[in-house]
């Protein structure tokens, strides 16, 4: 029998089965916002087609769930998608198109009255208007029966002496307690962390020990978000990932990838081997505990220069492609030489399952799911791309504005 790394070609087989089985579930969420036209703060390159209304969200959103059968839920932004209010004609629509509404993140930081903060502004207004906006996305997600509510705040400062630190923590913690009581039971709140921009100095949720702090201090149904871009550049993600699985306090990822910070690049274009090695925690997470962890795994991208659903396939395959290469590390192998402080092997171990060819395990998941075998090449030979271009190019100015109807 075939050896290497001590195992067998039997083992080999089963390792590629518990994979193919493990795939065929993990289901990854992707951004409304990530089928719309974006830039940064410098300017905005507009493409042919890019998404305005939520309806062309959900239609490009279905796409890419058709050619990829792995991404059923599409997270919204509450006040980018329904800037005229919640019309729950969205739900029906979502579901004609074949997909459903998935995390519903409140938006806190685009109005003027959110220069000073949202829920730790000094003002007790705002910090209740931002409450109620909480409140109402609890409310819309009730409607969609979301499984979760996604927050991030912009709130910090830009210069020392600016603020009192501690006072916003209360401030903070105290709205974000009200929300959790006024979630519904199966729904999770996840707090999501960035270490700076908007603000310059300190933002409030600041790094995963904040966010793990504000968590605990909410309440039961709160957990932390990562987002992949939210790290600076030489910080140790996978053992942050590690850390949240073992205190069961890890509730999502926005996936995305970065040269310098938040560059909102496609997952996996700079550093495959760090979202790998994020996925092998979760993998041995998992085995150890027998099932499947409970995590959204989500995607927050901007596609400035790529075309926006290209880019979503081509982040979908990614993700498949580097969690199937994690379901393949021998870890029998891995826990024998890590016992033997065989520091070479170990490393061995994963690198062979990093450079492992992946593609026919991923062919079998996308047959037993009805995908093809290869969703982005079928998807650019669709004709999809120029269809919308052109369709959408020939609507009336008003027709563009957000909303149903
Ligand atoms: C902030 O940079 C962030 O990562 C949050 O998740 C926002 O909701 C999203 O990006 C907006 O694009
Ligand atoms: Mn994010």
């Amino acid at each position: 029998m075939a050896k290497r790394n001590g195992k067998t070609s039997a083992g080999t087989a089963k390792l590629r089965d518990a994979a193919i089985e493990r795939l065929l579930s993990l289901q990854i969420e992707t951004p409304s916002w990530g089928f719309s036209d974006s830039g940064t703060r410098f300017g905005k390159f507009t493409q042919p087609g890019a998404a305005v209304t939520i309806e062309d969200k959900l239609d490009d959103a279905g796409q890419v769930q058709e050619f990829t059968r792995a991404t059923p839920t599409v997270a919204v932004h509450v006040l980018w998608d329904f800037p005229d209010g919640f019309d729950p004609a969205v739900i029906q629509y979502a579901r004609s198109r074949g997909v459903q509404i998935g995390a519903i993140n409140p938006n806190l930081f685009q109005d003027q009255q959110y220069k000073w903060g949202s829920i730790t502004n000094r003002d007790a207004a705002i910090r209740k208007q931002s409450l109620d906006h909480i409140l109402d996305s609890i409310e819309i997600g009730r409607q969609t029966k979301s499984q979760y509510l996604s927050l991030w705040f912009a709130d910090g400062a830009n210069y020392p002496g600016q603020a009192d630190i501690r006072q916003r923590k209360a401030w903070a913690t105290k709205a974000l307690q009200k929300a959790h009581e006024a979630m519904p039971k199966r729904m999770t709140m996840l707090v999501e962390y960035k270490p700076f921009e908007p603000a310059f100095y300190f933002t409030d949720f600041g790094d995963w020990g904040m966010a793990y702090v504000f968590a605990k201090n909410i309440g039961k149904q709160a957990k932390v978000l990562v987002d992949t871009g939210h790290h600076f550049p030489a910080q140790n993600i996978e053992q942050i990932v590690a850390w949240l699985i073992d205190e069961n306090m890890l509730g999502g990822f926005h996936f995305n990838d970065r040269r310098y910070a938040d560059d909102d690049l496609t997952s996996g274009s700079i550093d495959p081997y760090q979202l790998f090695r994020i996925f092998n925690e979760i993998v041995a997470a998992e085995r150890e505990r027998g099932k499947a962890l409970d995590i959204a795994y989500m995607v927050d991208q901007s596609h400035n220069l790529k075309p926006k659903i290209q880019a979503m396939i081509q982040t979908v395959v990614t993700v498949q492609d580097l969690f199937a290469k994690a379901c393949l590390v021998d870890r029998d192998a891995l826990a024998a030489s890590q016992a033997a402080e065989d520091v070479v092997r170990s490393e061995t171990i994963l690198k062979d399952a990093f450079n492992a060819d992946v593609s026919g395990l991923l062919g079998e998941v996308r047959k037993q799911l009805g995908a093809p075998a290869d969703p982005l090449e079928a998807f650019r030979r669709s004709g999809y791309e120029q269809r919308i271009a052109k369709e959408r190019a020939q609507r009336p100015a008003e027709a563009t504005a957000t909303g149903l109807g």
